[in-house]
């Protein structure tokens, strides 16, 4: 059986967090924020890129399905960011490179509608993804944007890794582990971010780990508001792109 397209409907009763199939560990999932354990081994962990606020700029547009494979990079590899509508993916690239406004952001879902490419003075590039999920989407839309990040998952050569990104409140649903089954069907590591943390309270906060499930076990807990878990972030990037 092939994959299913990332346009199922999302809020369904079954997006139990951590619990049912397919959350067993994956041997994608880089051990990055276990300092005593680096994935890059000998080497030590990857330092923590310093950047200044105007050394990222938009290099590469994807507009659709058919560009993926003809659309050159900025020569560095790309580091996806993917997840639900409105989980806060570009609102992740703008607080890494501490650029407002840099990938455009909206309150209401279906803000990125195409695969944006960052680069900065860095080794490697950001892709801001558009969000799957976003049940209220015209059809249309929807189906493009499903094609577009099934094309870019499965054909982008210089692909290196994904951030997933989830909305602390929500955890994992069926939608995220079909990305991640998509990017390990690829052989790519993967890495899990949960956004918007400054809106828990404390006692969901600690509660966090056990609603992310096994694949939350390295899960890195992140604010665009108030900058948590930003170097973590970077550290994942720049693990991942060492990986390829
Ligand atoms: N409080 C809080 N709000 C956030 C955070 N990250 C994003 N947001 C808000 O969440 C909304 C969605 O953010 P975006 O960055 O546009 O989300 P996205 O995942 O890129 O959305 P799509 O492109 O539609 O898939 C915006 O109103 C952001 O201001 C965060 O860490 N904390
Ligand atoms: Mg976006």
């Amino acid at each position: 059986m092939g994959p299913r397209p990332l346009t199922e409907p999302p809020d369904r009763g079954s997006e139990a967090i951590g619990g049912g199939p397919g959350t067993e560990r994956s041997t994608n999932e880089v051990q990055l924020a276990d300092a005593d354990r680096p994935a890059t081994s000998r080497r030590g962990p990857a330092p923590v890129v310093k950047v200044r606020r105007s050394d990222w700029d938009l290099a590469v547009v994807i507009p659709d399905a058919t560009a993926v494979l003809r659309t050159p990079g900025a020569g560095l590899p790309e580091v996806a960011l993917a997840g639900r509508s409105n989980t806060g993916k570009s609102s992740l690239i703008n607080a890494l490179v501490r650029r407002k406004g840099l990938a455009r952001t909206s309150s209401t879902p279906g803000r990125t509608q195409e695969i944006l490419v960052f680069a900065g003075p860095g080794k490697t590039a950001l892709a801001d993804l558009p969000g799957y999920g976003w049940a209220r989407a015209p059809q249309g839309a929807r189906v493009q944007w499903a094609q577009l990040i099934d094309a870019y998952i499965a054909q982008r050569e210089m692909l290196a890794g994904l951030l997933l990104i989830v909305d602390a409140r929500r955890g994992l649903g069926p939608l995220d582990e079909e990305m991640l089954a998509r990017i390990e069907a690829r052989g790519l590591p993967w890495r899990l971010i949960t956004t918007k943390v400054d809106k828990l309270t404390r006692t969901e906060k600690d509660r966090l780990p056990q609603l992310l499930g096994p694949r939350g076990r390295n899960a890195i807990f992140f604010s665009a508001k108030t900058g948590e878990g930003r170097e973590d972030v970077w550290r994942a990037v720049a693990e991942l792109a060492a990986l390829r």
